[in-house]
């Protein structure tokens, strides 16, 4: 998978991406991740990527032309009709769909190109969108001051569910969010620590009798946490 990210601050990315599964997985050649400087793409005398929103209003607003020039230059068109099949371009915006762990695997099973947006200011031309911009996303209900964290958070999420990308030993299908249950708690030596044991059923090795434990741990973890994931799991099994 080939991912360009489109920002005002390409040097947010210079070592974010550099450890665990992401490092890992740039060095197999699983993924080339590149960070582009939007500026680069403008060619008037002040490089202006940003301007004043038409009918008023606070805040500045991305400009059209460096972003059309970027997605023609990295796609070969700025029609969205003809990109290649497997080409995504995403805008990270609080006014997106929310991003979940569907998406991530929607991308990771489809998208050979990702090229992620990452909006700024009080927003972008929304011209970028009309012609360019194949899926609209957000991270959550409430406002970063750039998409740069969510890009970071999207590439984190689906880089390690790319083929080959975690190690053997793991393995996505158990993730949190992939039945809709949240993880059993985990623990490691010492068995006892601070007055503190570890549940006796880890210990004594009956399979049976820990894979029980889990289940009902991971149950009460989500009607703890998360209460509004349990009436999504009976949905899910008629899938
Ligand atoms: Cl993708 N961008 C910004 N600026 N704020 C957000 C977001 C994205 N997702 C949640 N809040």
């Amino acid at each position: 998978m080939k991912i360009d990210i489109l920002t005002i601050f390409p040097d947010f990315f210079r070592e974010i991406f550099d450890f665990g599964i992401v490092r890992r997985a740039r060095a197999a050649g699983i993924v080339e991740i590149t960070a582009h400087d939007i500026r680069a793409w403008t060619i008037d005398k002040h490089r202006m990527v940003d301007d004043r929103p038409f009918g008023g209003g606070d805040g500045m607003v991305l400009k059209p032309e460096p972003i059309f020039a970027a997605i023609e230059n990295l796609i070969g068109t700025a029609e969205r009709a003809d990109y290649p099949s497997g080409t995504k371009v995403v805008l990270l915006t609080p006014q997106g769909k929310q991003f979940k762990q569907t998406v991530a695997r929607e991308f990771a099973a489809n998208a050979t190109h990702l090229i992620i947006l990452c909006g700024r200011y009080e927003g972008i031309d929304e011209r970028v969108n009309e012609a360019l911009v194949t899926d609209e996303i957000s991270i959550g209900d409430y406002v970063l001051s750039g998409g740069e964290p969510a890009a970071m958070i999207l590439v984190d999420a689906l880089v390690r569910l790319l083929p080959d990308a975690l190690g053997s030993k793991t393995s996505a299908a158990n993730d949190s969010f992939e039945n809709n249950l949240l993880d059993f708690p985990n623990y490691t030596r010492p068995p006892e620590f601070r007055g503190m044991r570890v549940p006796e059923v880890l210990l004594n090795g009956n399979h049976h009798e820990i894979e029980k434990w889990r289940k009902q741990k991971a149950l009460e973890k989500t009607e703890k946490n998360r209460p509004d994931l349990l009436g999504k799991i009976s949905e899910n099994e008629n899938e």
